[in-house]
């Protein structure tokens, strides 16, 4: 038996974790620690422990399929190129959208970019971003100039005080929530805020249970206590930050008194007390959040408003301090640094900036042009676009994303995807949307290929093929090129390694200019912005200044609305939803991974005793839940864990879709859609 080990980084989360891939004669039979990686240190959770028991199951795509008469046929990859190639050419550029993916590497969202506004010359890419990270992207570039993470995943055990809102962060980066221990053990104060009482809240040393969608007002609430108590940093208003009385005289309102934001959140005086007296006066004091903030109408106002408590208590560009906002995806930090957004290039660079859109022309010289300087479609806006416009878009061509299962609203979503005239798929799975495909192409996994990924602290590491693809299953890059080599760009796409493609990357854009695959080739990678090939990398954001071109930080007047949509009599429970440990979305690979699977093989729904008193409802039984847009049968299961009034349910389960009741109600600047609030009903199932 041939035994060797490849050293890789874990394809689920953006914490972006390394372990050993171990090959026997070939095939990848199991995971290894990796001890020399500087953000795991050999550890990893039960995602990265079993992250090969998907990989050489039968039922990976293997052959391209195209459908005929309703049915999926195998065809050759010419086959399938031919027909491809033929549709694309048939349409204008703005009537093709596509959909990129953050489970692929930085080289594949790159092609597919350069692809999209190259080759097919259409403004309309996005990714799954959109549902995540949108409001992020969009509130911190307002705030600071710049929309990730600012300080870096070591740096959290260093902290004094950790307040976690939105941000389920044993479950959902586990080894993240193992430096929110490291910092407990040191002596901080871990403060956590959710509806649920969640495995991290377990953890706490305050907990504050609330209602979801009262984000702004506790925010408000706590900056008003600091103020009131003199804690805010009176240097750092001074010297960094601009908008501070506009700030002070929106907090100061009896609207976010303490006994007010009380009565909107649910959450004891005492404790918003607690919790402003260990912010406003720990040494250091770091925010962690995820999608309880981002996924709201009120997405962008809730990240301004947690930008805001920062710069008011100084907590930013110091160890141990900072907006620590916590990427899903394996690789949604890099697939925004690649431009697969409907606003920008690679590195943030404006497509409507006449001298960047002509920076990435003359770098592609595609002779017949490119994308026109405008911005595109989001993925939400396509969707809307397709149900209420039908004819304005007509083909689409989806890499990697299961918008059938992730997107709100899934009746909408189908009757969206139903009204494409082509729609091309391109997965390592036959997923709940590439059943409505005309034509699946079978992609190569993260163990097939070589690449890189960007982790939520703008670590730039490497993927390392260690077995080959299932059947024909080619690497998502070398698909796109071979496309658009089929439609007459062969030049334009002659890579011959995803090295060739990572340099190009480099080569235009800022933030990665300095990197290579040799200096990533080594445990510590390196942290973006690298401008040049002997910068060291940027672990900390902001140290001296912000982002934005004069330098300051700017802090914005922000007022509590309440979500879309509100409890009534009809539907009268707040229904809001997430993940669990052992399940990844959509469920593709984590359904497929035996162990994982045997852990939990189904969905249900979290409904508070009291609640299911009201509604004679038992533990363990059957019910209907139903919203505005659909209803689902799925077992409930009674739990004081959640608040009294709201309900909870995991989004991983296709035979209980909780993305038939989310509301496709969206954030006006960032467009993410509302999935932590809606209004549901339960019933009892009685017997027909
Ligand atoms: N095991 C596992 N890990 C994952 C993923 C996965 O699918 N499975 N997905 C990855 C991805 S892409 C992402 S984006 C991250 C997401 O990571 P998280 O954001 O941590 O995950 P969620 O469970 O969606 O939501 C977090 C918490 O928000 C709370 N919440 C609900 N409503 C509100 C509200 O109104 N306000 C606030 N403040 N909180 C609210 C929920 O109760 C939940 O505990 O996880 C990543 N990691
Ligand atoms: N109700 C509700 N809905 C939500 C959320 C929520 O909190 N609540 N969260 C939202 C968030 S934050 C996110 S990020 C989205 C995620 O939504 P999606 O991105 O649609 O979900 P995934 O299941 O991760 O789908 C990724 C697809 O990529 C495929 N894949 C994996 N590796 C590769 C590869 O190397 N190549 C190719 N070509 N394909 C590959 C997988 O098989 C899978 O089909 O869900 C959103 N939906
Ligand atoms: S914490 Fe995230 S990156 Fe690390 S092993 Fe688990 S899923 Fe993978
Ligand atoms: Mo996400």
């Amino acid at each position: 038996m041939e035994l060797k080990y490849v050293q890789t980084t874990c394809p689920y989360c953006g914490t972006g974790c390394s372990f050993n891939l171990v090959v026997k004669d070939g095939k990848v039979a199991g995971v290894q620690p990796y001890q020399r990686s500087p953000v795991n240190e050999g550890r990893v959770c039960p995602k990265g422990t079993y992250a090969h028991e998907f990989v050489n199951r039968e039922d990976r795509l293997t052959k391209p399929l195209i459908k005929k008469n309703g049915t999926f046929e195998e065809a050759t990859w010419d086959e399938a190129y031919d027909l491809i190639a033929e549709k694309f050419k048939s349409y204008k550029p703005d009537e093709c959208a596509v959909l990129s993916s953050a489970r692929t590497s930085n080289e594949e969202n790159y092609a597919l970019m350069k692809f999209a506004r190259g080759a097919l010359k259409t403004r309309h890419i996005d990714h799954c971003a959109r549902l995540c990270h949108a409001s992020t992207v969009a509130g911190l570039a307002a705030s600071f100039g710049s929309g990730a993470m600012t300080n870096s995943i070591g740096d959290i055990a260093e902290s004094k005080c950790l307040f976690i809102l939105g941000s389920n962060t044993f479950e959902q980066h586990p080894l993240i929530g193992r430096r929110v221990a490291q910092a407990k053990k040191a002596g901080a104060k871990i403060i956590y805020a959710d509806p649920r009482y969640t495995a991290t809240g377990k953890q706490a040393d305050l907990y504050m249970q609330f209602v979801s969608g009262s984000d702004v007002a506790i925010l408000n609430g706590l900056m008003q206590e600091i103020i009131k108590n003199g804690w805010e940093d009176t240097e750092f208003l001074k010297n960094r930050v601009k908008g501070y009385e506009e700030l002070k005289a929106t907090v100061m309102k009896e609207d976010y008194s303490l006994e007010n934001v009380s009565k909107i959140s649910g959450i004891p005086v005492e404790q918003l007390k607690t919790a402003a007296e260990w912010i406003g006066t720990a040494e250091s004091a770091a925010i962690l959040y995820s999608m309880g903030i981002t996924q709201h109408t009120v997405g962008v106002d809730n990240v301004k408003s947690i930008a805001n408590l920062q710069m008011l208590t100084g907590n930013l560009g110091r160890p141990g301090t900072g907006v620590n906002a916590l990427r899903g995806q394996n690789n949604v930090q890099g697939a925004c640094d690649m431009g697969a957004l409907p606003v920008v290039f690679t590195g943030y660079q404006k497509v409507i900036d006449e001298a960047a859109h002509k920076k990435f022309a003359d770098a592609w010289g595609f002779p017949d042009g490119i994308s026109e300087p405008k911005n595109g479609y989001e993925v939400t806006v396509m969707m809307d676009v397709l149900t209420d416009n039908p004819g304005e878009l007509k083909c689409m061509y989806i890499m990697g994303e299961n918008p059938m299962l992730s997107d709100p609203d899934l009746t909408h979503v189908e009757h969206a995807i139903k009204n494409l005239e082509f729609l091309v798929v391109q997965d390592i799975f036959m997923t709940e949307t590439a059943e409505l495909a005309d034509v699946v192409l079978p992609a190569a996994c993260y163990a097939e290929k070589d690449g890189t990924q960007t982790s939520t602290e703008r670590r730039v590491q490497m993927w390392r093929k260690a077995q080959d693809p299932p059947g024909e299953a080619k690497d998502d890059w070398k698909i796109i090129a071979e496309i658009a080599a089929k439609m007459g760009y062969a030049d334009q796409f002659a890579w011959e390694t995803a090295e060739d493609i990572f340099n190009e990357i480099a080569a235009v854009t800022p933030s990665y200019h300095g990197m290579n695959y040799e200096r990533l080739n080594r445990p510590e990678a390196l942290h973006w912005p690298c401008p040049a090939e002997d910068h060291p990398g940027t672990p900390i954001l902001h140290g001296a200044k912000f982002a934005h071109p004069d330098g300051f930080g700017v802090m914005h007047a922000i007022d509590w609305k309440p979500p879309a949509e509100v409890p009534d009599a009809e539907y009268p429970y707040v229904f809001t939803t997430g993940r669990i440990l052992f399940h990844w979305h959509t469920g593709t690979m984590t359904r497929r991974s035996a162990t994982l699977d045997n852990e939990v093989p189904t969905g249900w729904i979290e409904i508070n005793p009291e609640d299911a008193k009201d509604l004679g409802i038992k533990d363990g039984e059957t019910v209907k839940a139903s919203s505005r847009r659909g209803s689902i049968i799925v077992p409930a299961r009674v739990t004081k864990d959640i608040m009294k009034g709201v309900m909870f349910m995991p989004f991983h389960f296709k035979e209980c879709a909780a993305n038939i009741l989310t509301n496709n109600a969206l954030d006006p600047i960032a467009k993410i859609p509302e999935f932590k609030a809606c209004a549901v009903k339960v019933e009892k199932i009685t017997e027909a």
